[in-house]
């Protein structure tokens, strides 16, 4: 469909990508099939040195990742985008693409836990600077930004602090700098329908599709979007050769199955997390809630600013210690102790414990990631059934 930039978001998550297939399905065929047949040695070769355009093995491209490829980069605005086995997948494949030993990564200190051991533990073991650094505030950036900085990468809303973090102003600082430096920003946790990065600034957008993408908790999953010449490069180099991080067929029919409710399913999260965060924000075992909709946040003006709506997930802080807060969470129905997000199933995890221990005592301390902080990914299921399931818990606190 070469249209897709006139159709509205709806129109797109749906409709963008398909494929022309010989029965005339409605929904694409898997492309189950590690290799493709060449008509002759001729044409193979003419693949492999890229004179013709077609399909050669699956970890090169395949149909069904190419149909949510297409999909992916239509909800970006991107030029074009590459599927990945994971999250981790797709953001390992663009750092591998855009630096060399000798080269600095500037990146937010507040990241999801995974990302920040690649960066902290992996990426430096093979001489790649990194700095953690807040960038709430754009002059951080500023004071850091020198000439081997080639890379500043960021997520917003921050996982798990809710963080919010200015795309265009700090897109626009690296650029102003040097126009070559790479924005890469982590846009999970808002997913495209409530901002697009690419729109305001960022070279480079990577998501877990595990999350809003998928939406529905059954696949591991990942995207990189940005232009074609980068894209072309994560995928002949970060993906095929550094490392082989490739989606599976099926993974990519159930993104393409759960990406036609992404819109949908999106406002009902922020409407139900909406309601979840007020009622938290009252209740008296609360210490503290991080919900960028919530107009005492720090990061609400910028939030309201650049996406839609506020997002799904939020933290809390509760007043009693960590024992009594596990001991209380320890008692919920229906909510689940998972860690993941952006399913229909509402999840509580501990971040300090679960998916920020990657952190050390210290480390979490500078990202603000107390002890107590509690994570909470809104389902979607009726708001008034999870309040009620915390306000039983809660309520046993004070
Ligand atoms: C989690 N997060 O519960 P995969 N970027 C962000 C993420 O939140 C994640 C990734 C990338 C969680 C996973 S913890 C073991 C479970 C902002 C994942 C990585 O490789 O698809 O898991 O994405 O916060």
């Amino acid at each position: 469909m070469n249209t897709e930039k006139n159709l509205g978001f709806a129109t797109r998550q749906i409709h963008a990508g398909k494929i022309a297939n010989a029965a005339g399905a409605l929904c694409a065929p898997i492309y189950q099939t590690s290799t493709f047949a060449f008509e002759t040695v001729e044409q193979g070769g003419a693949r492999f040195a890229g004179q013709e355009e077609g399909y050669i093995y699956s970890r090169l491209g395949n149909p069904s990742m190419a149909q949510v490829e297409l999909k992916l980069a239509a909800l970006e605005n991107g030029e074009a985008a590459l599927a990945t086995a994971s999250g981790m997948g797709a953001i390992s494949s663009a750092l591998w693409s855009s630096v060399e030993a000798g080269d600095e990564i500037l990146a937010s200190d507040t990241l999801y836990g995974c990302t920040f051991a690649l960066l902290n533990h992996g990426m430096t073991k093979f001489g790649v600077d990194v700095k953690f650094i807040d960038m709430v505030d754009v002059e951080n950036l500023k004071k850091c930004l020198s000439p081997k900085t080639k890379v500043v990468y960021f997520e917003t809303p921050c996982n798990p602090t809710l963080k919010v973090l200015d795309i265009q102003a700090l897109a626009n600082a690296a650029h102003a700098y040097n126009p070559e430096i790479r924005v890469i920003v982590d846009n999970t946790f808002a997913s495209p329908y409530l901002q697009r990065p690419l729109e305001l600034g960022a070279d480079v957008v990577v998501h877990s599709a595990t999350k809003y993408i998928n939406g529905h908790g059954d696949v591991i999953a990942g995207f990189v979007i940005s232009t074609k010449e980068f894209i072309d490069k994560c995928r002949m180099f970060g993906l095929k050769d550094m490392t082989g991080a490739v989606m599976s067929p099926f993974n990519a029919f159930l993104i393409a199955r759960g990406l036609k409710t992404l819109d949908i399913r999106m406002e009902r999260h922020c409407a139900n997390a909406h309601k979840i965060a007020e009622f938290l924000h009252d209740h008296p075992a609360v210490a503290k809630v991080y919900y960028p909709g919530l107009e005492d946040f720090e990061g609400y003006e910028v939030a309201k600013k650049q996406m839609k709506d506020f997002g799904g997930m939020m933290s809390i802080e509760l007043k009693a210690d960590r024992a009594a807060t596990a001991a209380a969470l320890n008692k919920l129905q229906l909510c689940t102790i998972a860690v993941s997000l952006g399913d229909a199933e509402t999840l509580v995890e501990h971040p300090a414990s679960m998916t920020h221990s990657t952190y050390t005592a210290d480390e979490l301390k500078m990202a603000g990631i107390s002890e107590g902080l509690v994570r909470i990914s809104v389902g979607l299921e009726d708001p008034e059934d999870v309040i009620a399931d915390f306000k039983s818990v809660l309520d046993t606190l004070v």
